[in-house]
């Protein structure tokens, strides 16, 4: 199963509203578990990964075990239930880690395999592989995007100086892992105020994963970003989303689009983007995942409406204060992080660490 969980990351972020599964196929002709066909869920989500584990095993499926990521399915879509593929190809046993809460399955997957007589157990690995199920489960019961909050925080506790752009905090390995994070992801988020003072591009400049740039969501409900800012700029190269309420001056709205832009119309509240209703409309045009890079004042309503499923904290321990300058304080720091979430991974990279916290 373990295995199997790191196979289904290759696809997180990729298959759509489906989530990144994993088959991988093993059995023991009495000289020990050997591996005969593994498969994920195929980019853009289907087919489905037990099909695809199937056919690379070929006839050696038969009487071996599957371990599958989540509970195979039970409906037909344009496929038969892999449920049934699993029963056809004659596999022994069946060994998940999660049950898949979709109406159409949510346990009839594993009623379908033990009544066919296949030897079933369930909730393998269940905490490490709901990590890489994460969007996909947030989606079913909260009905709204999974939302990561990453935040580089000096050792003085500050995000950044006022005005002053983009301040390095932390060094180039924890930009790596940012980058990385950025692939995991559905969409990159920011507000207008980033966009404004940073400029950034909010892409995965990793060798080998330019490729995985999320999309790029920028809420702008003033219209104060720049039409030369590089994320409307390079809009025809990675897809960009400008959120703004319906209420949007005609003109800009045409020249967003004609730079590549995708206009978002939004729900406003108190003079801000309202941001539940922000995220239910992106889990419904398949956006499932967004991971928030700025800056303070968006992070801080996320934290403050309970919106935060993933926290990644970078912390440097570097001062950044500047005299006689406005300070950006940071809207959580890791003492409160520790005691509203929970740990689930620390890394010293370089002079930072980085923590990982989920709810
Ligand atoms: C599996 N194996 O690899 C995946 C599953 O639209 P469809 O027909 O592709 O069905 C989508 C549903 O399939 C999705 O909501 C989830 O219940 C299941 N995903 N199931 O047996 C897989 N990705
Ligand atoms: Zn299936």
């Amino acid at each position: 199963m373990a295995a199997a969980i790191r196979v289904a990351r290759h696809h997180e972020g990729l298959t759509g509203t489906n989530p990144s599964v994993a088959c991988v196929l093993a059995r023991d002709d009495g000289a020990g578990f050997y591996v005969v066909g593994s498969g994920i869920t195929a980019l853009g989500g289907r087919p489905h990964a037990e099909p695809i584990a199937l056919a690379e095993a070929g006839e050696l499926a038969k009487g071996a075990t599957a371990y599958v990521t989540l509970e195979p399915c039970a409906h037909h879509g344009r496929t038969p239930p892999c449920a049934q593929t699993l029963i056809d190809a004659g596999v022994a046993r069946v060994v998940t880690a999660v049950v898949d809460p979709d109406d159409r399955v949510n346990s009839l997957g594993h009623k379908m395999l033990s009544d066919a007589g296949i030897v079933i157990s369930t909730g393998c690995l269940a905490d490490e592989a709901t990590e890489g199920l994460a969007a996909y489960l947030n989606r079913k019961i909260n009905n709204r995007s999974y939302v990561t909050l990453k935040l580089a925080l000096s050792g003085d506790g500050y995000l950044g100086v006022k005005a002053k752009g983009q301040v390095a905090i932390t060094g180039p390995l924890a930009k790596s892992q940012t980058y990385l994070l950025r692939a995991r992801h559905h969409a990159i988020l920011v507000g207008a105020g980033t966009a404004v003072e940073d400029d950034p591009e909010l892409t995965c400049r990793l060798d080998g994963l330019e490729q995985r740039s999320p999309i790029r969501i920028i809420l702008d409900p003033n219209g104060c970003v720049p039409l030369t800012a590089k994320l409307f700029q390079t809009a025809k190269q990675t897809k960009t989303l400008v959120v703004v309420p319906n209420t949007m001056d005609h003109e800009r709205r045409k020249y967003l689009l004609d730079l590549g832009c995708e206009i978002f119309p939004c729900e406003m509240q108190n003079g801000k983007v309202a941001l539940p209703e922000l995220l239910e409309d992106l889990a419904s045009i398949g956006i499932l995942s967004v991971m928030v890079e700025g800056g303070a004042a968006l992070a801080k309503s996320l934290l403050d409406e309970n919106l935060v499923d993933e926290l990644v904290l970078f912390e440097n321990p570097k001062l950044i204060r500047v005299a006689n300058a406005e300070m950006i304080a940071s809207p959580i720091t890791s003492k409160i992080a520790g005691e509203k979430f929970q740990a689930k991974e620390s890394l010293i990279l370089g002079e930072d660490r980085m923590t990982r916290y989920t709810r």
